[in-house]
């Protein structure tokens, strides 16, 4: 796919930023369909007969990153699905590329993306927001061990991502910490400054 055949835009920030909750503003406000590489991963492991499933099980537990090729995979599938039953063509991979070599892969291999969403937030403050969701979330990794990996995982392997798309002059960057409806009126803020 080019970029005249389908918009792409990837959004990221850390473990708890709040990229699932936006997401669902964007879905219900401008048609976008939203697709949660995290999400896609868990499907995965929870599907009889997957092959994957218990090397996805251990790496979100650890908050290591899954081998890029079966994310990608399942990104590629789930986007053609998408324009080949339901002609949309206006995507949120969320969670994604939280690697270089997931990124470079890709915008090789699918589409380009036209800009990167990143949700910038403290670490202290995510903590709270998943510890709190794990009361109720059953996530595996919503516990303070494996969420002292997810952060580690993401300064080291993710924060270099974004470093490279803002290089590119490719990445708007909102503030995650105030609240949900805030950060929601600055993202449309700043989506208009990019004609969406
Ligand atoms: N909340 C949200 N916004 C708030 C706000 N503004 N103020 C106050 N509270 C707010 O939100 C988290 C919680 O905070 C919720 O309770 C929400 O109500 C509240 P959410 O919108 O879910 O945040 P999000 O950023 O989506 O957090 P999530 O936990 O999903 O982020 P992760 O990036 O950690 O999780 P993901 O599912 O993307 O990935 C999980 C694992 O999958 C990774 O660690 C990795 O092991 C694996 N993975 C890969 O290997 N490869 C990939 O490409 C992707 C994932
Ligand atoms: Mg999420």
């Amino acid at each position: 796919l080019s970029q005249e055949d389908a918009t792409v835009i990837f959004v990221l920030g850390g473990p708890g930023s709040g990229k699932g909750t936006q997401c669902a503003n964007l879905k219900k406000d401008y048609g976008f369909v939203h697709f949660s590489a995290g999400d896609l991963l868990r499907e995965e492991q929870d599907r009889p007969g997957s092959e994957f499933g218990e090397r996805i099980s251990n790496d979100i537990k650890e908050g290591k990153i899954v081998p890029m090729e079966i994310t990608v995979q399942l990104l590629k599938n789930s986007i053609w699905d998408t324009i080949q039953k339901e002609g949309v063509r206006k995507f949120l991979i969320d969670g994604f590329p939280r690697k270089m070599d997931q990124a470079l892969k890709f915008e090789e291999t699918v589409c380009p993306s036209k800009f990167t969403l990143f949700f910038d937030c403290p670490e202290d403050v995510m903590q709270k927001r998943l510890l709190k969701r794990g009361e109720t979330s059953g996530r595996a990794d919503d516990n303070e061990e494996s969420i002292k990996k997810r952060f580690k995982t993401f300064v080291e392997t993710s924060l270099p991502v974004v470093e490279h798309f803002e290089k590119e002059g490719r990445v708007v960057k909102v503030s995650a910490v105030p609240g949900p409806d805030e950060v929601y009126e600055d993202v449309k803020k700043k989506l208009e400054e990019w004609g969406m």
